[in-house]
Formats: C-alpha cells, structure tokens, sequence
C-alpha cells in the first residue's frame, strides 16, 4: 500500500516533470515571422513570408491565358525541393505561356502601411532554345476584363535585368518594389498603391509571361520556388 502510494506519487511528479518539459518546449517553438523595430518608438516594421495556393488555377476555376503548365501544382513551387512547376515544350511556333500564382493567403492588418514586398524565384530553362521574360509583375487579378489586373511595379522585356533571360542552371533571383510608387505598370510610368485589403486577397498574386521563343529547337521553363515577402508598418 505504502509503496503503491509511493509510486503514485513518483508518477505524478514524473508527471509534472514531463508537463514542464513540454510546457517549455511550447515557449521555444518558433515565433511568428515578425520583429519589432527598437529603432522606431511606436512603429513596428513587420513582415509575412508566403508561397502560392493556386497555379493557373484558382478554387478550381481556370485563371490563364492558355494553360503552358499542364501538370504544375502550387506545392511545386512552395519550397526549393527539387520538385518543379514546368511548361510544355515551347518552340518558335508555340512561344508564350502564362504563369498565375495566387492564393498567398497573406494576414496583413487593414491599418497597416506596406512598405516593401519582395519576390523571391528560383527558375531555369531547359533546351536549346532561347526564352525570357516578356513581364514579370504582381498583379491584383489576373483577368483584365474583370478590373485592374498587373499592378505595381512590373519587370518587362523593355528593362534590363539579371536573370530577364532565363538561364539553363536553377538560379535564384529577387525583384522588390515599395509598397507604393510612381515607376508601376509596363512603362513605369503609373503611380501604384498596395493596401492589405489587396495583399490579402485570393486573387492577388505574381504573374509572369514568357515570350518569345528564340532560336532553335525547343524549350521548357521550370520554376523551383516562389515566394513572396510583404514588409509592413504598424503603429
Ligand atoms: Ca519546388
């Protein structure tokens, strides 16, 4: 008896033990991705790290132009895994395909201010042919005849820029924009305003157009990761 109560009363203790272990364990699980500027008194610089839930495909309802991206699915392009969202062949009678990624699913507060937000792809080509971006850009929708569609500031074949053509090794590039300016649009020539009601939504997201194919012979685009990082104030 006496021991049987020795026992239990060892097991509770182990057990205490045990709920201390885990209740710490809890606190050392990583923290939210966000980080209060000391600098700034009031004012804390925050950021959210997505990756898409759609690829040409948004709830299940076709958001392309002509799907060059049959077997691609969003997880393809979530982390850098060696798994990879890839288009047909693509060759100088076939030469445009149209990527629409969306679904980021960002949580950013309708009061605060976006400061940045930053477009991290890692992308390569296969074949012998030649192909770059015709634009790169976010958008708000991807449909034009629906309402604004490419927002922001958008990366053309018009500028020049690392990684515009795509290269035959996986190779990982950054395009960043404030989060309002007067260089958006194709022409860089259009004032733009992100807000978290836009950033938010489903519908918001990264398009990017490939075009044209030159040279001979074909090619396939393969993207291994993309990811976007809205920067925001808060006060
Ligand atoms: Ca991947």
């Amino acid at each position: 008896m006496k021991n049987t109560s020795f026992q239990s009363i060892t097991g509770f203790v182990f057990l205490l033990f045990l709920a201390f272990i885990f209740g710490c364990k809890k606190d050392d699980d990583p923290a939210p991705q966000t980080q209060p500027d000391p600098s700034s008194g009031d004012t804390q610089i925050l950021t959210q790290t997505r990756t898409p839930g759609f690829l040409n495909n948004l709830n299940n309802w076709q958001d392309y132009y002509i799907n060059a991206y049959p077997g691609a699915l969003a997880s393809d392009v979530a982390e850098d895994d060696d798994k990879f969202a890839y288009s047909y062949k693509l060759n100088s009678g076939n030469w445009y395909a149209s990527l629409s990624l969306q679904g980021f699913g960002f949580t950013i507060p309708d009061t605060a201010t976006i400061r940045k937000i930053t477009l991290k792809i890692r992308r390569f080509k296969e074949g012998e042919a030649t192909i770059g971006d015709y634009f790169l850009t976010l958008m708000q929708r991807y449909n034009c005849d629906l309402g604004v569609c490419r927002y922001g500031v958008e990366w053309t074949d018009l500028d020049s820029y690392s990684g515009k053509t795509y290269p035959d090794t996986e190779t990982e590039y950054v395009f960043s924009q404030s989060g309002s300016g007067d260089d958006g649009g194709y022409n860089h020539d259009q004032q733009y305003k992100w807000t978290p009601a836009v950033v938010n939504h489903t519908f918001f997201g990264v398009r990017i157009d490939v075009a044209p194919v030159l040279g001979q012979g074909e090619v396939t685009v393969f993207y291994e990761l993309v990811e976007l990082t809205v920067e925001y104030e808060v006060s």
